[in-house]
Parts: structure tokens; sequence; C-alpha cells
């Protein structure tokens, strides 16, 4: 898969907050501080597209590109 664009959508806590598309999702998800924010970024190809650090607990929130 090329991704050739990318943007970021929205942020959700909750089903009711998530966006309505009718393309396929791929979610990450996974221990803090596994890595899954810089392998987003690494997929996109992009370098801080997504917050990553090195202390766990950075992504509350879950985020929709
Ligand atoms: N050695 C190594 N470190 C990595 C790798 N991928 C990410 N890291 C580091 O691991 C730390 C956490 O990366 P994040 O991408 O923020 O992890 P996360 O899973 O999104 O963490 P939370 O948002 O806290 O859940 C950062 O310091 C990254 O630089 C990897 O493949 N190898
Ligand atoms: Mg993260």
């Amino acid at each position: 898969m090329i991704i050739k664009t990318v943007e970021f959508v929205k942020s959700a806590v909750k089903p009711s907050q998530y966006p309505e598309y009718d393309f396929p999702e791929i979610a990450f998800a996974g221990r803090s501080n596994v890595g899954k924010s810089s392998l987003i970024n690494a997929l996109m190809n992009r370098k801080d597209m997504v917050k990553t650090s090195a202390k766990p607990g950075c992504t509350q929130l879950i985020n929709f590109f």
C-alpha cells in the first residue's frame, strides 16, 4: 500500500464521536510506549504526523487519520 496523502480527522473518546466513513479502517492498539504512534508515522512516511514520546501515556485519545 502506498499512502500518498494523509490528514488528521479528529480525536474521540467514545463511539458517538467516531467519524463515519465508507473506507476500510485499520486500528492500532497495544501496550503503552510499545511504538504504535511511531509505527503509524513510519507507515505514513511522516516524522511527526502523530505525536510520540519516550514516556508512556503520550496518546490518550482515539485519533482518526
Ligand atoms: N528501539 C526502538 N524504539 C522505538 C521503536 N518504535 C518506537 N520506539 C520508541 O518508543 C517510544 C514510544 O513510542 P510511541 O510511538 O510514542 O509509543 P506508543 O505506543 O504510541 O505509546 P503511547 O502513546 O504512550 O501508548 C519512543 O521513544 C519511540 O522513539 C522501535 O522500533 N525501536
Ligand atoms: Mg502513542
